[in-house]
Order: structure tokens, then C-alpha cells, then sequence
């Protein structure tokens, strides 16, 4: 069964869980503020896991360790509706969990406790979110559990667990994403734009439409040999004050964002090969005046002979004064083109709207859900 995948659906579940959380019902809200106040006593025992499981803190030093988080998602975690596709975090790429002010129990591993194999995580690490005021919060990313324990009601302990844990620490409010529908989403789409239209019809991510040959596929989604923006180039380390600014300056449009100091903006933005790429647009006079980035999430092709993996760029934050967003997204296509990415992702979030049609992304059938826990807020649109 599972939980809802639409609204529709979502307003005859019952959500035997989430009923009893704080967080939203799937009602209109009209005023600011959290759900239940910052507790006092916290719980100082862990939750209790099924007969023959056992809590471990996963140390993400360790490259053992890391490995088998590693295997664990990319054996089970998400994979799209018709199960041909699921993502494939690299181990590098996980090594993100560990920004400014991360804490080792925020790792949450299950284990078998006889044989100690990694069957469950959860993560939170912290962030300084901009809803209403500025408050810190945490991001909760990375839940699952193994294929063979579901549907045992595992993952509401995992996310009991990684309350306790935050709230030890004085945090009561959460963001997330989901693909699912849970009380009480801000919603938006996933957008494709082909970078290899051959290599994604082979294994189904694509099919061509009706009246096109492979041929002229490949030539609508034929992109320049270089980039067009003069002064676009990779970020540096001389580049992190600017691109602080910049990025701090152009989130205040946004009703629901971040807020990242410079060492926040190196860990997320400073370029590491397949993992984050990002371009600014520096002046004549050394000014910086706009950046685009994007991350490297391949997926792995499930069921496919020839083709293991799916390599896909998504559109982090682009940040806009002088340069276009057209402009500076056809950039970035062309620059995930020439690094040999066969799909760019983005979500009809923020200002994406602008440059979706425009650059040939094509709709998606996957939805990915925005979540705040402990905080009631009105509706918000996708483009706040
Ligand atoms: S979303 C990715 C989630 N992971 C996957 O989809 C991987 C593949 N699937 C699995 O591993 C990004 C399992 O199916 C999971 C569920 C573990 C998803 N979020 O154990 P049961 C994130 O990581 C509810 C929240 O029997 P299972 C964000 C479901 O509605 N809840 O299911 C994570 C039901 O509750 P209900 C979800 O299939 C945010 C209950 O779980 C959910 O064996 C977490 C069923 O549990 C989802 N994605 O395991 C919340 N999927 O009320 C953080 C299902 O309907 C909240 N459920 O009865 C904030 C916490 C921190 C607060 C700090 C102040």
C-alpha cells in the first residue's frame, strides 16, 4: 500500500504515523509559528528498536563505514515509480553529511545484532533556514531501510529516534523532501533536459515522441561546443566572499531558503570533481556578478544489458545580477554536456520557471514534496 503518492490520495489516507507528529494537517493555514513548544525534558533513552536490532552512530571517517552506507542506499534507496531507475549517492558525495557544526549521532545507523549488517539511517545535520525569521533547524535526508525489514514500521522509529536526537541539542524544527505525500507538502516537479537523447531512450528514461526519428532527437537536443557568458568560469577559492554575498543577497526573494555563511557556501559550492560544479561570472573589473551550480547523482539502470548507470546533473542554486538566467542555464547545459552528463534535472522551484520551456526541459513524472516539521506556515507556491 504505502503511503499516498498524490493529494488526492493523500486526503483518504490514514496516516496512522504522521497523525500523531507536528506537522500540518492537510488543511488551509493562515498564521506563522511552531506546532507544540520546544519540550523541556527530553528523553534520554533511545527508542526501542525490534527484537534483534541494535543502534550504532555511523563514523563517515572511516572509509569502511562509509562503504557500507554506501551499499546500504545504493542497494534500497529511493528508485522512481516503475522501478527502473534508483540513485546511486557516491561515497564522496556522502561525505556532504558532515558540514559546519555536523554531530557524529546525527549519523543513525540499525544494525542485525547478531551479524552487525547496516539495515537502516536516518541523518540530520544542522541548518539556518529562513521561514518567517532566521532559525536553526536541521535538513533530515538519507532514511532507509533495507529492503527485507519493510513495512515493519521501522522508519517511524528512525524518525522518533532522530527527533530525540535533535531536540537533546535544543532543535525542534526540520526541513525535508520527500516523493511521497505526507501532512503537508509544498510541492514541485521534476524537469528533464536530454543531454544524450540515444543513450536515454535505450534505457527507457526517455522515449521518443510521436513523428520523431532518433535522428532528429538528437538534433533538437543538439547544444553549442562552447559557452557563450564571457567571464563564466569555475568557481576558486578567492571567489567564496563573493559568492557568500551574492547568494545571501538573492535568497531574500524567497519566502522559504537557507542562509549560508562562507564556510557553509565552501562546504555546498566549492567544486569537487563529480560531486558539485560551480561557474561564476567574473567582470571585467573582478566583480562577481553570477553563478550557476549543479551536482553530480547518477542512477544506477536496474534491469538494462549494456548501460549500468545514468549520469545526472541537478541544478543546485543559480544566482543572477547582470547575466540572464537563460543565459547562464544554457551554460550550464552545455558545460554538464561537455562533462559528459546524459540528463540535467531541475525543479520548478525558485525561478526555474523562466528557462524549463525555454531550454527544452521536458516534464517529469516524479514529484518531490517540501516538508517543514514543528512549524505551521501558510501555503507557499514553488516559485517562493
Ligand atoms: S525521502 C527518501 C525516503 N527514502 C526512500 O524512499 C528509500 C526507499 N524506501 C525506504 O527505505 C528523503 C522505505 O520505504 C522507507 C519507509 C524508509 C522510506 N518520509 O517502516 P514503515 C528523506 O530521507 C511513512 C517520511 O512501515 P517502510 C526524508 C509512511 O507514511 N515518512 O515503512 C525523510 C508511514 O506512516 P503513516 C515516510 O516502507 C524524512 C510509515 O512511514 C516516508 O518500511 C523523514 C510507514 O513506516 C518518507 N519518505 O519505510 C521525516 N515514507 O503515518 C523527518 C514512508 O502513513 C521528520 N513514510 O502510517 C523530521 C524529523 C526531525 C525533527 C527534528 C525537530
Amino acid at each position: 500500500q504505502g503511503p499516498a503518492k498524490s493529494i488526492d490520495d493523500a486526503a483518504k489516507h490514514k496516516y496512522q504515523f504522521w497523525d500523531t507528529q507536528p506537522v500540518p494537517k492537510l488543511e488551509v493555514v493562515t498564521s506563522h509559528g511552531p506546532i507544540e513548544a520546544d519540550k523541556e525534558n527530553i528523553r534520554q533513552e533511545p527508542y526501542s528498536l525490534p527484537q534483534g536490532f541494535m543502534w550504532d552512530t555511523l563514523d563517515l571517517s572511516n572509509a569502511d563505514v562509509l562503504k557500507e552506507l554506501y551499499t546500504l542506499l545504493n542497494e534500497n534507496y529511493v528508485e522512481d515509480d516503475d522501478n527502473m531507475f534508483r540513485f546511486d549517492y557516491s561515497p564522496n558525495f556522502l561525505k556532504a553529511l558532515r558540514p559546519p557544526g555536523w554531530l557524529p549521532q546525527w549519523h543513525c545507523g540499525v544494525r542485525v545484532s547478531s551479524n552487525k549488517k547496516l539495515v537502516g539511517f536516518i541523518s540530520a545535520i544542522p541548518a539556518d533556514v529562513r521561514i518567517y525569521d532566521l532559525k536553526r533547524m536541521v535538513e533530515i535526508n538519507f532514511l532507509c531501510v533495507h529492503k527485507k525489514l519493510r513495512s515493519k514500521r521501522v522508519a517511524p522509529v528512525l524518525i522518533r529516534e532522530i527527533t530525540r536526537r535533535v531536540n537533546l541539542e535544543g532543535i525542534f524544527q526540520a526541513v525535508y523532501t520527500a516523493g511521497v505525500v505526507l501532512p503537508k507538502p509544498v510541492s514541485t516537479c521534476y524537469w528533464h533536459r536530454s543531454l544524450n537523447p540515444r543513450k536515454l531512450v535505450e534505457v527507457k528514461f526517455s522515449h521518443l515522441s510521436r513523428n520523431m526519428t532518433l535522428q532528429r532527437t538528437m538534433k533538437l537536443y543538439r547544444l553549442p561546443d562552447s559557452i557563450k557568458t564571457a567571464g563564466l568560469r569555475p568557481m576558486e577559492k578567492r571567489d567564496i566572499r563573493q559568492v557568500t554575498e551574492l547568494l545571501q543577497k538573492y535568497l531574500k526573494r524567497f519566502q522559504l531558503a537557507p542562509s549560508m555563511g562562507e564556510e557553509e557556501v565552501t562546504h555546498w559550492f566549492f567544486p569537487q570533481d563529480n560531486i558539485i560544479d560551480t561557474f561564476v561570472v567574473e567582470g571585467p573589473d573582478g566583480i562577481l556578478t553570477d553563478f550557476v551550480s549543479f551536482y553530480t547523482l547518477p542512477s544506477t539502470v536496474m534491469h538494462h544489458p549494456l548501460h549500468r548507470s545514468l549520469k545526472a546533473a541537478y541544478s543546485f542554486y543559480n544566482v543572477h545580477t547582470q547575466t540572464p538566467l537563460l543565459d547562464l542555464m544554457n551554460d550550464a547545459l552545455i558545460l554538464a554536456k561537455m562533462k559528459g552528463f546524459d540528463v540535467f534535472n531541475a525543479l520548478d522551484l525558485m525561478e526555474n520557471k523562466v528557462f524549463l520551456e525555454k531550454l527544452k526541459f521536458g516534464i517529469g513524472d516524479g514529484n518531490l514534496q517540501y516538508y517543514l516539521y514543528n512549524w505551521r506556515c501558510p501555503s507557499m507556491d514553488p516559485d517562493k
